[in-house]
């Protein structure tokens, strides 16, 4: 079977479901860190900064029986940009467009009045309430978390660590057997739909989120502009000129581990060109932010 009879069809069985699952949930909850590790590969970036996730990533997962699509979704918090602003509605866009919704929350640092502002407007009927990071948690702080949700009145609640993968089979058992009888929407071989472009970049914003400290990474912006052969430019955009020698670092010691730490995630051979320009107070500007999160 080629890839592209593999789509649309309505599988082997009778009863093959397929359908579309958005994380959401505040920032830093661990929403992408669960979408890689239920695709088993990393897809979709993570770091400990909020606004680390700024588009509707999809990751697939083709089991015999169906065809979740996870688009994981920004983080939403209170705007403080033009940049959170349309953070926010990507996530809100995803959340809407979604047969089930898993809102995610943090365990560890307690549900709070962040997330019951977002809960407001969850619809219980398709929303699962995904409790993460309870790795090293005591069961009765555990119990103590379920028991601050349960009033969401939710279909259902998961414990799980994106970590261990501890709770994730019966989320995704559970995320299944929601979905409506539906065909392929992606061939069974595909993990997700991010360029490789668009991936390139987000590697190397993933690895500057690391690496840098405080408000700066909410500056930064990333995207390819040359790919030929085995060479790829990378444009870091900031948004002032005091922010490129932060970007750079001493004698380029910023830019030099991030160049090692990405190129150790591309395929053997590939040379990466980091170009670090500034495109002045984007994330403060609506067309600024349209431009930055273009991706081909
Ligand atoms: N201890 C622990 N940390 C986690 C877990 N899941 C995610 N994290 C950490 O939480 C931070 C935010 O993760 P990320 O997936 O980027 O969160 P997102 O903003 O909701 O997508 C990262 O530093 C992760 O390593 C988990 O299950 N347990
Ligand atoms: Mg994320």
């Amino acid at each position: 079977m080629t890839e592209s009879d593999d789509v649309g069809q309505p599988g082997e069985e009778d009863g093959f479901r397929s359908g579309f699952v958005a994380m959401f949930g505040r920032p830093n909850t661990g929403k992408s860190t669960i979408v890689n590790h239920i695709i088993g590969e990393k897809v979709t970036i993570t770091s400990n900064k909020a606004q680390t996730t700024r588009h509707q990533i999809r990751g697939v997962l083709t089991t015999p029986d169906a065809q979740l699509i996870f688009v994981d979704t920004p983080g939403v918090g209170k705007p403080r940009t033009a940049l959170g602003k349309k953070l926010n509605s990507t996530a809100n866009k995803g959340r809407g467009e979604a047969d089930v919704v898993c809102f995610v929350v943090d365990a560890r640092s307690g549900y709070g009045r962040g997330d019951e502002f977002l809960a407001q407007n969850l619809d219980p009927e398709n929303t699962v309430v995904v409790l993460n990071k309870v790795d090293g948690m005591k069961p009765e702080a555990i119990g103590k978390q379920l028991e601050l949700v349960a009033p969401l009145d939710c279909s259902a609640y998961f414990p799980v660590s994106g970590f261990t993968g501890a709770g994730l089979t019966p989320l995704v058992d559970h995320l299944i057997g929601r979905l409506p009888v539906g065909p392929r929407w992606f061939p069974s071989d595909s993990i997700t739909d991010v360029s490789d472009s668009h991936w390139v970049a987000e590697l190397v914003r993933e690895q500057l989120l690391r690496t840098l400290q405080q408000e700066l990474p909410h500056s930064i912006a990333t995207r390819v502009t040359e790919w030929r052969d085995k060479h790829i430019t990378v444009e870091i955009l900031v948004e002032r000129d005091s922010q490129k020698g932060i970007v750079i670092g001493k004698g380029g010691e910023v830019l030099k581990k991030v160049g090692t730490n990405v190129r150790r995630q591309l395929a053997k051979g590939y040379h990466l060109e980091l170009v670090v320009n500034v495109e002045a107070n984007w994330q403060h500007d609506p067309a600024g932010v349209e431009r930055m999160l273009t991706v081909e």
